[in-house]
This record gives structure tokens, C-alpha cells and sequence, in this order.
């Protein structure tokens, strides 16, 4: 019995790091469990600090009685539980965060007065937080939709936040059509779904209605909509932002993040299988690769550029809808961004981090992009909703890391004030903070005037000439792609009207993806062009930047290859391709019968990191499966270790295997392709594991997939 109040240590606050360890319970009148404090365990308190006694009944009159309105550690206990939700973000509400540094490796002295930028191997911490756009807090990592790469620097200049995505550019040219654009992405407001996709009429309604959004619509139909992770897609700050130096000289800028393994997609019948299999994919992830020690890490490039180029390209560079090709503009790598720490804290770091275009420092400017300017104005606003408080920026998450010094007080859960007598300026106190005009924030000195006017520029008129110079520097695979995920979405639509007007703007992208996605629709008849303010150009050239699959690792470096195993295989040969993989950089992950694991030919067990049924195929990036041909046999009558390898081969993975399991192979139907298929590897040595290990560098067998898709041409 363990009633008796515990020890009480003067109603401090627990220091004592928790740890999960077999303690002993003892077990009270009406069978609940208690696990009281020993002697040097910190001692459960109410949020007052006083020691609780008994955390498992709440206070009643009589053991079958009402509960005791003078119960006020139930009373606390609960009324926090049921404030514990703020509300989501309303846009990029499911995210995941980590911290790092970003390392500057080339001074932009000439460009900028940036403190950050100033000085080589010069480190400052940052964290970043990605996510998707359209779903709710809880939704799929594998959503279709854009990711956002949010970076919040801590400079010694106070907080920089570089608030991206990975895609370049944007649905829309104008702030004011935001919240049109996400009304129509989200949920329908009657049904409330479908959530975290954009396959439904709202959206491509919308989208049809406004043609510039059709140059992003490629990006986000491409495979950059489905990235295999995080830490293999690129960011990028989307607008055309300024450099400015101290004695106010200009440059135009643009951000972009490279990742260092190389840029890698799933497949989309994969994506739609990892929601259901693991639907934190993403985060998991992260979490596994900055936890096991292999830090993610992107360069940060420049695109640097004057007024003279500004007027001389073909497309308005304040134009958010537009990109400008590197081949135009080559980007310049300045800098390096590590992460290297997860949030001890999901909600007090990631859920509320508050990022804001406007944190800018000295030396980073904002140019008249009309959606810059409407972000500037909308991200401050959000926060007060989203924490309750003007006082967010005094979270630990969102305080700069540098001195601060300002009159602004009270308001909700203040925790910082002024101290001492002068809370106002100027004061002749001789206390408190001065303005700087050497060192303090200034805006770059463009000389604005003009009408005031609701118009867009005519030089935003273009909408797809560069939606087709993305189209056209894809690889065919990569457009077929864009083909199939069109017309998944378009088959999602209910009205045939609107499936109609996507193809009539596809029409003025390219004629070969119209024909293809109309025909994949069944569409009888073709519809005219869709009106367009510019005849398309055809003169502009591909750029290999803008393809996932010219930009893919060729190594198999921060990838996991899964490994389906049955009893009594040889231990050594599992060694051997363990090691083989984990000295290309690769991670080995074991599914198996059983979560126990497996005994080897020499009775050792190999333990399994999933039970069969809880760790399919889509869950790595390539696979290997060894057996017994007895085991195999008895282990294909479980269907979920068919659907292990007949997945594994539609999602065109390379597959590696030991003679005992083909007739595991075999059960799943792909008896004849180990023989013709080149994405099969026999693995029986270390040199076979090598040249396996190699070939999966490659990732997919991209060949492989008109034998396991059928697609109208
Ligand atoms: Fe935004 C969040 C990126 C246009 C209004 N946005 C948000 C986040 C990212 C972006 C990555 C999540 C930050 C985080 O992780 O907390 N947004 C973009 C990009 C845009 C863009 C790259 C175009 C280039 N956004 C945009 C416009 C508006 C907003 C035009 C409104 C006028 N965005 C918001 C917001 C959010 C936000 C409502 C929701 C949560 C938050 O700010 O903190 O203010």
C-alpha cells in the first residue's frame, strides 16, 4: 500500500532528468498502480510546487462519493490539460524542426554590411523548421504539396528568418490572393476534406482561374511534391531580396539551399503507401539521422545580380512566379548549414517557433515584390494569434541570441521588463538604449513614386513560358511524372468543366502534356488554349538545375536499405552487406517474421527493427532479402512479405537476394524478372554486395517503369 504522502523537497521544482527504467510499483486498494519517490527522486508537484501524495484518485467523499470541489490539485491538472492546444498554423501547420549552424565559407563584404556574411568559418546558430502546406497538425508526411524551409538565424544582428520553400517560385503574384489560394487548397468548408491533398475541385477550380499559378503547378505535379526526405531537397527563398553594403550600395539576391546528398523523390504509389505505413516518415527521418550522427547538411548559394541584368531579362524579377535559370544567373556558394540537434521540446521549440519575413538584419532588404511585401505584413499578425501573446518573441525559441535592449513592456506572460527608472526615450536619466545610426537598421534608399492604383504590372503577364522551360529541362521520366500526377489529381475532380480548363492552360505549356493528360483522362474532345495575355515563348533553353534526377546523389549516402530475413540464413553473408552498406554511408534496417528477430545458420540472432507487416518495402530506399528456401517457402504464404517484394519492384527499387529466396521471389510473381530485369542483384559475396550497394546509388531502375505502369502516350 502506498497512500502515505511522499517526501517532500521544500516544493521545488523537479531538476532530475526522467529516465525509463524498470522501477517497482506497488499496487493500491482499488488495483491502480503508485510509484512512489525513493530518496533521491524528484517529488511530483502541482504547477505551485506543492508535493503531491497521490496523482491516481482525485478527492471524494466516501470511495463510491463525489468528488471534492476543494480537490485543487485535480482542479490544476485538469484545467491545464484542457488549455494544452494553441491553435495550428494556418497554412504549414504539420512541421519538424532541429537545430544547427550555419557556417559562412565566403565573405560577402563586398555585397553586404551583414554581420553574418562578414567573416569566413564565421558559425551561427540557427533552427529550421520544414513542413508541408496544405495539411492539418496531424496529417501525412507524404502529402503532395509544397515543403516549407524555414530558417530562423540568430545573428549578432538580431534574428534573420529566410522563410522558403522547395519550390522557387509561387501560385500567386499578389498577397491579396492568398488566402483565395489556401481557402481553395484546404479542406472543402461543408465536407471538411479531403485534408493534406490538393486532388479535389476547390483546388484545381482555383488554379484553372488563375493561370499564374501554372508555372509552380509543374513544380508542385513534379516529383519535388514527393520528397523522399528533408534532407535531400533543396530550398529556396523564392523572392528577389536585397544585399546592401554600408555606404548603401545594392545588389539583388536570391537564396538557394543545396543539399549534399543530392536530391532524391519517392515514387507516387510509394507516397500514397507511406502514409499509411508510416505517415511520420519525414520526421522520423530526421530524427534518425541527426540522432545517429549523420548531420544533414545543405550549402547556401547566391544568386547575386544588378539593376542592368534586372532590366535586361525577359521576366520581372519582383515577379514571384518567375525564376531566374542558372544558367543565367550562376548561383555562388557562401555558406553551410548543419543540423545537428533535435528540440529537447516538440511544442516549446517547433510548434512555437515564430518565423517572420520581416526579421531581417542590417544589410538584408526587402525589394517590391507585391507578395514580400503582403508576407511582411501578415507573419507578425499570426503569431499573436497562434501564441496569445505580443511577448512570443520572449520565448527562449524566438529570442535572438544577441543583447536586446528596448522599451517595450508588459502585455501577457511578460517576463522581461525594463528595469529601473526610464522606460521611455529620450529620457534625461542618462538610462536605457540610444538609437544607432551607425550601426542600427536602415532601409536601402530606392526613390518610389507613382499613382496610387490596383493594377499588376504588364511585365507579370507571362504565366507560362517559363511553366514550359521547366516542363522541358525534366528528363522523360521526370515528365511522365508530371503527366500521371496530373491526371491522379484531375481524376479526383468531380466536374468535367474544370478537368477541361486545366487542359486548356496545359495546351499553352506544352501540346505533347496536354495530349498525354488528356488522353489519360479519356478527355473526347480537346478544348481550345486557355486566353492568355503572352503567346508562350519557345526560345528559352532547359536548365539541368531544374531536375530532380540530373541533380540525384549517385551514391547511396544517408539511404536505408531494408533487409526481409527468415531463420537460418548465413550470419556472415548479412555481415558482409551490412558492412559493405554502411561503408557506402548507408543505414541497414532488418524486417523480419517476427519482432525477435531471426537465428542465423550458427544460431545467432540478428534482431529485426520491424515485424513484417509493420515494415514494408516503401519504407526504404532499396532491398535485400535473404532466406532458406524452406522458410521462404513457408514465409510466402504471409502475404505482407509478397507485398515486401512486388512493391519493392513496381516502386522500381533495386532488389538484391540470396539463392535461398527466390522462392519468396517467386510467390510474389517475379519469377521471370530476376532474370531480366537489371534491377536484380545475386548477393553471395562481399564483391556481390559491393556492386549492389553501388548500383543502388542509382536509386531507381527508372527503365523498369513502363513494364509496371500503363500510360496512354
Ligand atoms: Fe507563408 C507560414 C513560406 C507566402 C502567410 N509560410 C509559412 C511557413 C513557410 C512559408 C515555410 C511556415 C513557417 C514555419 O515553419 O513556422 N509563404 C511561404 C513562402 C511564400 C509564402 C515561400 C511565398 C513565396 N505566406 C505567404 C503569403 C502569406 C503567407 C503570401 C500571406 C499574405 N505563411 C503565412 C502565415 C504563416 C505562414 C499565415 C502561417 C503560420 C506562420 O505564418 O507562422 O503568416
Amino acid at each position: 500500500m502506498a497512500h502515505s504522502p511522499s517526501q517532500s523537497d521544500g516544493g521545488k521544482p523537479a531538476t532530475k532528468t526522467q529516465k525509463i527504467v524498470d522501477q517497482e510499483v506497488t499496487v493500491g486498494n482499488g488495483g491502480e498502480y503508485h510509484q512512489t519517490a525513493g530518496e533521491n527522486d524528484p517529488v511530483l508537484t502541482t504547477a505551485q510546487g506543492g508535493p503531491v501524495s497521490d496523482d491516481q484518485n482525485s478527492l471524494r467523499i466516501g470511495s463510491r462519493g463525489p468528488t471534492a470541489m476543494e480537490d485543487f490539485h485535480f482542479r490544476e491538472k485538469i484545467f491545464h490539460f484542457d488549455h494544452e492546444r494553441i491553435p495550428e498554423r494556418v497554412v504549414h501547420a504539420r512541421g519538424y524542426g532541429a537545430h544547427g549552424y550555419f557556417e559562412t565559407t565566403k565573405s560577402l563584404a563586398n555585397y553586404t554590411r551583414a554581420d553574418i556574411f562578414q567573416r569566413e568559418g564565421e558559425k551561427t546558430p540557427v533552427f529550421v523548421r520544414f513542413s508541408t502546406v496544405a495539411g492539418n497538425k496531424g496529417s501525412g508526411d507524404l502529402a503532395r504539396d509544397v515543403r516549407g524551409f524555414a530558417v530562423k538565424f540568430y545573428t549578432k544582428e538580431g534574428n534573420w528568418d529566410l522563410v522558403g520553400n522547395n519550390i522557387p517560385v509561387f501560385f500567386i503574384q499578389d498577397a491579396i490572393k492568398f488566402p483565395d489560394l489556401i481557402h481553395a487548397a484546404k479542406q472543402e468548408p461543408d465536407s471538411d476534406f479531403p485534408q493534406a491533398q490538393t486532388a479535389h475541385d476547390n483546388f484545381w477550380d482555383f488554379i484553372s482561374l488563375t493561370p499564374e499559378s501554372m508555372h509552380m503547378v509543374m513544380w508542385a505535379m513534379s516529383d519535388r511534391g514527393i520528397p523522399r526526405s528533408f534532407r535531400f531537397m533543396e530550398g529556396f527563398g523564392v523572392h528577389t531580396f536585397r544585399m546592401v553594403t554600408e555606404d548603401g550600395k545594392s545588389t539583388f539576391v536570391k537564396f538557394l539551399w543545396k543539399p549534399k546528398l543530392g536530391l532524391q523523390s519517392v515514387v507516387w504509389n510509394e507516397a500514397l503507401k507511406i502514409n499509411g505505413a508510416d505517415p511520420d516518415f519525414h520526421r522520423r527521418d530526421l530524427w534518425g539521422a541527426i540522432k545517429s550522427g549523420m548531420l544533414p547538411e545543405w550549402e547556401l548559394h547566391l544568386q547575386l545580380f544588378d539593376e542592368e541584368f534586372a532590366e535586361k531579362f525577359e521576366f520581372d524579377v519582383l515577379d514571384p512566379t518567375k525564376l531566374i535559370p542558372e544558367e543565367d544567373v550562376p548561383t555562388i556558394c557562401v555558406g553551410r548549414l548543419v543540423l545537428d540537434r533535435m528540440p529537447d521540446n516538440f511544442f516549446a521549440e517547433t510548434e512555437q517557433v515564430a518565423f517572420m519575413t520581416q526579421n531581417v538584419p542590417p544589410g538584408i532588404d526587402f525589394t517590391n515584390d507585391p507578395l514580400l511585401q503582403g508576407r511582411n505584413f501578415s507573419y507578425l499578425d499570426t503569431q499573436v494569434k497562434r501564441l496569445g501573446s505580443t511577448n512570443f518573441s520572449q520565448l527562449p525559441i524566438n529570442a535572438p541570441k544577441c543583447p536586446m535592449h528596448h522599451f517595450q513592456q508588459d502585455g501577457h506572460m511578460a517576463f522581461k521588463n525594463v528595469q529601473g527608472r526610464a522606460n521611455y526615450e529620450p529620457n534625461s536619466w542618462d538610462e536605457g538604449p540610444r538609437e544607432s545610426p551607425q550601426h542600427g537598421f536602415t532601409s536601402y534608399n530606392a526613390h518610389e513614386e507613382g499613382e496610387k492604383c490596383r493594377v499588376r504590372s504588364e511585365t507579370f503577364a507571362d504565366h507560362y513560358s517559363q511553366a514550359r522551360q521547366f516542363f522541358i529541362s525534366q528528363t522523360s521520366t521526370e515528365q511522365n511524372h508530371i503527366v500521371d500526377a496530373l491526371v491522379f489529381e484531375l481524376s479526383k475532380v468531380e466536374k468535367l468543366a474544370i478537368r477541361k480548363r486545366v487542359v486548356s492552360h496545359l495546351l499553352n505549356i506544352d501540346k505533347g502534356l496536354a495530349k498525354k493528360v488528356a488522353a489519360n483522362l479519356g478527355l473526347e474532345n480537346m478544348p481550345d488554349p486557355a486566353p492568355a495575355a503572352q503567346k508562350t515563348r519557345d526560345d528559352l533553353k532547359p536548365s539541368d538545375a531544374l531536375s530532380i534526377l540530373k541533380n540525384g546523389p549517385g551514391s547511396f549516402k544517408g539511404r536505408k536499405l531494408g533487409v526481409l530475413v527468415t531463420d537460418g540464413i548465413d550470419g556472415k553473408m548479412f555481415k558482409t552487406l551490412k558492412e559493405t552498406t554502411e561503408a557506402a554511408g548507408g543505414v541497414v534496417e532488418v524486417v523480419a517474421p517476427t519482432i525477435s528477430g531471426v537465428k542465423t545458420s550458427d544460431g545467432e540472432t540478428i534482431s529485426a527493427n520491424h515485424k513484417i507487416d509493420g515494415g514494408p518495402s516503401v519504407l526504404f530506399d532499396a532491398i535485400t532479402v535473404m532466406g532458406t528456401p524452406e522458410n521462404s517457402r513457408a514465409l510466402a504464404v504471409e502475404a505482407t512479405a509478397c507485398d515486401f517484394l512486388s512493391d519493392a519492384f513496381a516502386h522500381l527499387k533495386f532488389i538484391g537476394y540470396n539463392d535461398g529466396a527466390v522462392p519468396l521471389l517467386e510467390a510474389a510473381g517475379l519469377k521471370d524478372s530476376i532474370k531480366k530485369d537489371d534491377g536484380f542483384f545475386a548477393i553471395s559475396d562481399a564483391s556481390s554486395a559491393k556492386t549492389f550497394i553501388k548500383a543502388c546509388g542509382d536509386l531507381r531502375l527508372w527503365d523498369r517503369e513502363d513494364k509496371v505502369h500503363v500510360r496512354k502516350k
